[in-house]
């Protein structure tokens, strides 16, 4: 079994490994990515597709898994695959991000969130690359108090907004 350690841009260990299953993906992913950087997430981003590249998926998976990373989110369109390939890999976390690559994300979103029982996937939005990177930190922040401090500040932040002047319009 590989024992690599995954490492982020600053050389950290990756807790989130985040992939997709194109390189279009991207544009979508990079939100997920943001949110992770703003919670200080060590995270990885990699390009790597269920049915394209099978062989190079699975050694990262395992790699992956034995080198420190916690959860994972899977990013694709189509007939989405990657985040069921993943689960049915490892027993770490993983979310599915549908996108809307065809047939506005229907698509995606029914093969990512309709996994047959025993391998799970949690399924966010199509196209929901920010809220799968919350979920991510809310994994990660059941045993970290510091992130679950930053979490819960961010929330405090969101509801402040929304109510602004006491919930007045401004
Ligand atoms: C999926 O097919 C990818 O995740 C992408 O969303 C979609 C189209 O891929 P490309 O043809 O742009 O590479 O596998």
């Amino acid at each position: 079994m590989s024992t690599s350690r995954t490492q982020d841009s600053l050389g950290q260990d990756s807790l989130v490994s985040v992939l997709m299953g194109s390189r279009s993906d991207l544009p979508v992913m990079e939100k997920a990515s943001a949110v992770l950087r703003e919670f200080g997430v060590p995270h990885e981003v990699r390009v790597l597709s269920a049915h394209r590249s099978s062989k190079a998926l699975e050694a990262h998976v395992e790699a992956a898994a034995s080198g420190g990373v916690e959860v994972f989110i899977c990013a694709a369109g189509m007939a989405a695959h990657l985040a069921g390939a993943v689960a049915a890999r490892t027993i770490l976390p993983v979310i599915g991000v549908p996108l809307s690559a065809s047939l506005c994300g229907f698509d995606a979103l029914l093969s990512t969130v309709q996994m047959p029982p025993g391998i799970p996937v949690a399924t966010v939005a199509v196209d929901g690359a920010r809220n799968a990177a919350y979920l991510a930190v809310a994994i990660l922040a059941l045993k970290r108090p510091e992130l679950a401090a930053k979490l819960k500040a961010f929330r405090d932040t969101m509801t402040m907004e929304a109510e602004g002047e006491g919930g007045r319009p401004s």
